[in-house]
């Protein structure tokens, strides 16, 4: 499996993830610092939200093939910058998360538009606790 690192927003989902693709049991962590997975890497959204982070961001993503931006349609701001993922020579792809919560398809419509602006090659939409779209993902990744 190709190690990924996720990095988006506080409470988009990143853990979740790495939870599910280690197969262990999906409970609340809140991500305090740079954690190892086996088959993943998962940051603080805090890196996201704080410019000043970025360089973390792109260190710790040295080890990583693929950079997975991920993305809360539930909420309505957005930290994925337009152009981010030029800063990675790396294949970056979008998640959009939370998919049966949202309320609206316009808001993962308004995801995979902001995500595309930063650049992503794909977008996969999910729900990691509803196990919705997860195999599509984690077969690209795999
Ligand atoms: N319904 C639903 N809830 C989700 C989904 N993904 C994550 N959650 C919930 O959202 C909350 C935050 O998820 P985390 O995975 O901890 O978010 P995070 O991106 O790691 O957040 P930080 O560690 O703060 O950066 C948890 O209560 C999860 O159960 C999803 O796809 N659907
Ligand atoms: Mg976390």
């Amino acid at each position: 499996m190709k190690k990924v690192i996720f990095m988006g927003k506080t409470g988009s989902g990143k853990t979740t993830l790495c939870q599910k693709l280690d197969k262990l049991d999906v409970k609340y962590k809140k991500t305090q610092s740079v954690d190892l997975y086996n088959n993943s890497i998962d940051t603080p959204g805090e890196y996201m939200e704080n410019r000043y982070m970025y360089s973390a961001l792109n260190i710790t993503a040295t080890d990583a093939e693929v950079i997975a931006l991920v993305y809360d349609p539930t909420q309505g701001e957005c930290y994925i910058s337009p152009g981010f993922s030029s800063m990675f020579c790396k294949d970056v792809i979008g998640i959009i998360t939370k998919i049966k919560k949202c309320e609206s398809s316009i808001n993962v419509q308004i995801g995979r538009e902001r995500l595309e602006m930063a650049g992503v090659s794909k977008i996969f939409e999910v729900d990691t606790i509803e196990e919705i779209g997860l195999e599509e993902l984690f077969n690209y990744i795999g």
